[in-house]
């Protein structure tokens, strides 16, 4: 790589009150504000380099970018090179510590990454609420994962999508939960967040959806500053089964989870009565994420991996925002 090449990490980030559905497709606005966790340990690595010469060059995980994750990202670094006023060619190298496209937020970490990257390589020094407005452009999910621990991105009101940034609500060394997610495929989904969200949007259930959004996020805002797992679980657990609902309602439906997927959320409820408490949360895909207190990791963990289906069990600690690594 020609010019100063400079290398970011970012962890991916769990939605606890969910971002499904925009009012600018264009801008990545989101219809109402979400809440999140950023996740250590699942992360990407980018790294960007201006100045080089010839064409654009985009590199994922050791193979050259293709097709829509190519136009995704060549149309990111131009927003970039806009904004830095910049005309050379790039060349961007990603590294992925986490299965990318099956519903782990893999695209969050790789945007966080590829703004914070990709920003300070064309000689822009952009502050963390700036780079999460631009992080927001490459996928929506992206600027929470720009700050660490528990994260509020605000849906914003203006048309230019200044106001719609995330800011910090709890460092993650300030209230030590767990997730525990369960692997049960890493076949690449076959509706993407893009698509499942327009299809949401008219389903007879969205109204519903986005009229609640405020109170289901004061509820979690609250339990998070009172450290209320319970609170925190209930409202979390609420709003990804309403977010799933959406989708079944919807026309064409749409339907993230397998036989897996449903038989983890009856252990985790089996087991949350029997006086070990742990809350469900799906995304896009069929992956079942539990929120939970540290010591009940093992208990939940060895579940979960017990039930047919389950690829891999992994227990994650609040993780770090964005940050230069090299
Ligand atoms: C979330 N998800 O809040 C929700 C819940 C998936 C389920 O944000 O179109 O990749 O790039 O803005 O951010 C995944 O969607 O979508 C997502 P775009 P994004 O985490």
């Amino acid at each position: 790589m020609s010019g100063q090449a400079v290398t970011a990490r970012s962890n991916v980030n769990v939605a606890l009150v969910k971002y499904w559905g925009k009012r600018d497709t264009a801008l990545n606005l989101p219809a109402s504000g979400s809440i999140s966790l950023t996740l250590d340990g699942l992360y990407i690595d980018a790294t960007v380099a201006f100045g080089a010469s010839g064409t654009d060059r985009f590199e994922i995980d050791g193979e050259p970018a293709a097709g829509e994750e190519r136009e995704r990202m060549a149309s990111f670094l131009d927003l970039v090179r806009v904004r830095a006023g910049r005309a050379d060619a790039v060349t961007v190298r990603t590294t992925s510590h986490v299965p990318r496209g099956v519903g782990l937020a893999s695209s969050a970490a790789a945007f966080a990454a590829l703004a914070l990257a990709g920003s300070r390589a064309a000689g822009l020094a952009l502050d963390a609420t700036a780079l999460s407005a631009l992080a927001r452009r490459g996928s929506g999910s992206a600027c929470r994962s720009i700050f660490g621990g528990f994260v509020e991105w605000r849906r914003g009101e203006l048309a230019d999508g200044s106001d719609s940034v995330a800011e910090p609500l709890l460092a993650p060394d300030a209230w030590d939960v767990r997730v525990v997610v369960a692997v049960t495929s890493t076949a690449p989904k076959s509706v993407s967040s893009r698509v499942g969200m327009a299809r949401a949007a008219a389903s007879p259930l969205y109204p519903a959806w986005v009229a609640g959004a405020d109170a289901d996020l004061a509820e979690a805002r609250a339990a998070i500053r009172a450290r209320d797992l319970g609170a925190l679980g209930e409202i979390a657990e609420h709003s990804a089964l309403e977010m799933h609902a959406i989708g079944l309602a919807a026309r064409p439906p749409l339907l993230y989870w397998r036989g897996a997927t449903v038989e983890c959320v009856h252990r985790v409820w089996q087991l949350r009565a029997e006086g070990v408490p742990g809350w469900v949360t799906i995304d896009a895909g069929p992956q079942v994420k539990v929120l939970c207190a540290p010591a009940d990791v093992p208990r939940i963990a060895e579940a979960l991996a017990a039930v047919p289906g389950v690829e891999r069990v992994l227990a994650c600690v609040p993780g770090q925002g964005a940050e230069v690594i090299g």
